[in-house]
């Protein structure tokens, strides 16, 4: 038996839930994935947007590290700029004798050079739109807008009288499976498939069929999203301004435009999982599904993803079935894509990529990892606009670090809509100083020097400092 394959499928902006049970989102091939493999329902993305986000996941450490700390095609390169003198495990797969690809969107960095990167074979233009402000002529009903004075009309939504085999998505699936088949041709060395799919990202622009899986009019508002985003910080309350005018059905109707597009990708990875069945690859192939961030899709009345750091946007799915992953097993400690680098190496070569994430090995393994630290750790530098922010995971509290208004503390377990920032209850200055300093340690420990630098007498506004611990150990 040779290493085992990989299959590496990454969406963009799908948020957990829509792959889970409850949901109403149909995503049959994928539920079929975890039901023989394994399910992480905590696990958190690094960054709520692209390229901070996917750099992280080739490096395996956080953003201040890899440099690619905004959208590559958004701002210049003093904003943000890619170390590439960074390992990357893909070329630790290729180094081990793997047959690499890539194919879709890439968004890492601005070279799109990806031999660069370990990968053998690649098309990361062909298969993805130019982000940013999307303007598509094709005519679309049911057709949604976001229209403010002086701005370009946003496009939120759209129905497209088109075959599924003209989209984007269809023929990225089918690049991928030429790949699979001529990798099994050669059956003695192992490969690696990278697919990545712009798909659900807004615009979500769907063939009429998909739309027509679901009714809008059955979607319910969620649990949040009549919250006014009192005593969280302004610039949350100034964004959702800009959905103040986006009634429920509107929303409704893009949701159900959301759900179609994700409906549109299972449909791909049913084929791509049927080929590697028919080829009799399927049972040496670990695969993997995740996604780089959510969207809020009305949670908090909100639609995207950015600065406001909930669940919707920062909670991803991550499913992982095949060759070492027992079956039907659902997780709920708390785990990180910045875990992804070391355990996929150690799944597939066998052997460790350093980073600052884990391996989930251990958590794979037994049916009880009681030493797991279970946290997860997030930072956000912006988008387009400057941020500071610091997200912290620890058991069943959220700590929000805004380094542009006050911080948030919730309590996921009584309050998962997060609706209740608890960060100035006089009962929760314990625990929101213990968040602090652990998130000093993890500042220091991963060499945020930006940050653990800054006790000037103008930054010293987190509930604690950064040498909190020292002093109280
Ligand atoms: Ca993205």
């Amino acid at each position: 038996m040779t290493q085992p394959n990989l299959l590496f499928l990454i969406t963009d902006q799908q948020r957990a839930d829509t792959t889970e049970p409850a949901t109403a989102c149909q995503m049959p091939n994928v539920e079929a994935l975890a039901a023989r493999g394994a399910r992480f329902n905590r696990c958190y993305t690094v960054n709520p947007i692209c390229s901070p986000t996917r750099a992280s996941l080739l490096t395996g450490v956080l953003p201040h590290t890899h440099g690619m700390v905004d959208c590559t095609h958004a701002v210049p390169e003093y904003r943000a700029s890619f170390n590439a003198d960074l390992p990357v495990w893909p070329a630790a797969l290729q180094q081990a004798g793997y047959h690499t690809g890539y194919f879709g969107k890439w968004h890492v960095e601005r070279s799109n050079r990806l031999e660069n990167f370990g990968f053998d074979e690649y098309d990361v233009d062909k298969y993805h739109q130019v982000l940013g402000l999307v303007e598509r002529d094709e005519q679309m009903s049911p057709r949604g807008v976001v229209a403010q004075p002086g701005y370009r009309d946003f496009l939120l939504y759209g129905v497209v009288d088109a075959p599924v085999e003209s989209t984007a998505e269809y023929q990225l699936y089918s690049r991928g499976i030429e790949f699979v088949e001529q990798a099994a041709k050669n059956p003695e060395q192992p490969w690696a498939l990278f697919l990545s799919t712009e798909a659900p990202h807004d615009p979500y622009v769907v063939p009429r069929d998909y739309f027509e899986r679901y009714n809008p009019a059955d979607i319910p508002p969620p649990p949040n999203f009549n919250d006014d985003l009192a005593n969280r910080p302004a610039i949350y309350r100034r964004i959702q301004q800009v959905w103040q005018t986006v009634e429920w059905d509107d929303f409704a109707r893009a949701t159900a435009c959301y759900y179609a597009f994700c409906s549109l990708v299972d449909d791909q990875i049913g084929r791509i999982v049927d080929f590697l069945r028919e080829s009799g690859q399927l049972d040496n192939t670990l695969i993997v599904f995740t996604s780089d961030h959510g969207d809020y899709m009305g949670g908090h009345r909100l639609m995207l993803k950015g600065i406001p750091a909930f669940e919707e946007a920062y909670r991803v799915p991550l499913i992982l079935a095949g060759p070492g992953i027992p079956a039907g097993r659902e997780l709920d400690q708390i785990v990180s894509l910045l875990d992804l680098p070391a355990t996929l190496t150690q799944l597939t070569t066998g052997g460790n990529f350093a980073g600052q994430g884990r391996s989930l090995g251990p958590l794979l393994a037994g049916p009880t990892a009681s030493d797991w630290p279970n946290e997860a750790f997030a930072e956000c530098h912006g988008q387009r606009f400057y941020y500071t922010q610091r997200v912290l995971w620890r058991d069943n509290f959220k700590y929000v670090f805004n380094g542009f208004d006050f911080d948030e503390l919730y309590n996921l377990a009584a309050d998962p809509h997060e609706l209740t920032n608890l960060a100035a209850e006089p009962a929760y200055q314990p625990v929101l100083a213990q968040m602090a300093a652990r998130m000093w340690q993890i500042i220091r420990d991963t060499g945020d020097d930006n940050l653990l630098k800054a006790q000037y007498g103008m930054f010293r506004f987190a509930p604690v400092g950064p040498e909190w611990r020292k002093q109280n150990d």
